[in-house]
């Protein structure tokens, strides 16, 4: 049963969405006051037994309440950039700006009569409540199990990186949202990456910045001084950066030799141009490996 939530924030009149300021919650991540637009959907949907797929993409920390015995009730299949090699089973997902998520749940675990409620713990009033399922005794037919293996990855070796470059995300006191310190400047490329080449990209931020890099998908390495996260999994093209945080990502491009961009995917954020172009060029040694991309 596809699902699709989104978020908006409304004025009072019910138009537009309004330009208020962000306001820090939860040490510091930056959410807005937002209204989740599917809150009005619970209750009363009915689920049979089975397994339903979300696709998830909202900022938000979101848990089933009440837990399945055992916990591990969200099931990742998926993130940004498709399949997971295999299923990651979380008690919760924290879901930055644009990151996305297939998630599977076996309502099987739960007992028939059971009004399993999706929270947004980051999430205050109504917001708070995403969406309620109510199990009943039906029986699906078919195996709705997740295979044990969803897709084989290469992995991009960080050791074998030609170049890593460092992005800063942070508020710059004469020119608001920066990266390196530069207010957007459409045109200007601020790095050039050769098509083919391996090269770590490390993001620096002082407040909470989901970074999203245009043209391929890339893989975290690390997070802080350690390896990454429980959500970093998988191709992505999104990465949550905590606040005073730094996320390493392995990049390949390997497609055109043009002008891209990377930028914050806070809207907000993204709206005040906290976004830097990057160019990448062509090699001749590019040209003969750019046939082996699964992204081409
Ligand atoms: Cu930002």
């Amino acid at each position: 049963m596809p699902r699709t939530s989104s978020r908006r924030r409304f004025t009072s009149g019910g138009g537009g969405v309004a330009k208020a300021a962000l306001r820090p919650i939860d040490g510091g991540a930056q959410i807005a006051r937002y209204v989740v637009a599917l809150a009005d959907l619970a209750p009363g949907l009915t689920i049979v037994q089975r397994t339903v797929n979300g696709r998830l993409g909202l900022v938000a920390q979101r848990e089933l309440d009440p837990q399945p015995s055992g916990g591990g009730a969200l099931v990742q299949a998926g993130g940004d950039g498709g399949l997971l090699e295999r299923p990651l089973a979380h008690d919760a997902l924290d879901i930055a700006p644009a990151e996305r998520f297939d998630v599977d749940v076996d309502f099987a675990r739960f007992r028939p009569g059971t009004r399993v409620r999706l929270l947004n713990r980051l999430g205050e009033g109504r917001t708070t409540e995403v969406m309620c399922f109510d199990v009943s005794s039906a029986r699906s037919d078919g195996d709705a199990r997740v295979p044990e293996r969803l897709s084989s990855i290469e992995r991009l070796d960080p050791g074998r990186a030609t170049t890593t470059r460092t992005f800063r995300f942070q508020l710059s006191a004469h020119h608001g949202w920066t990266i390196n310190g530069e207010p957007y400047r459409p045109g200007r490329p601020s790095a050039r990456p050769r098509l083919g080449d391996i090269e770590v990209w490390r993001f620096i931020t002082d407040v909470h910045h989901p970074v999203h890099v245009h043209l391929d998908p890339f893989q975290v390495v690390g997070r802080n001084n350690g390896g990454p996260g429980p959500y970093d999994a998988g191709w992505k093209d999104t990465v949550d950066v905590r606040p005073a945080g730094g996320v390493g990502v392995a990049v390949r491009f390997t497609d055109h030799a043009e002008a891209f961009m990377l930028h914050c995917h806070n809207l907000e954020h993204e709206d005040m141009a906290m976004t830097a172009d990057f160019t990448t060029t062509r090699t001749r040694a590019s040209r003969r490996r750019a046939g082996a991309s699964p992204w081409r």
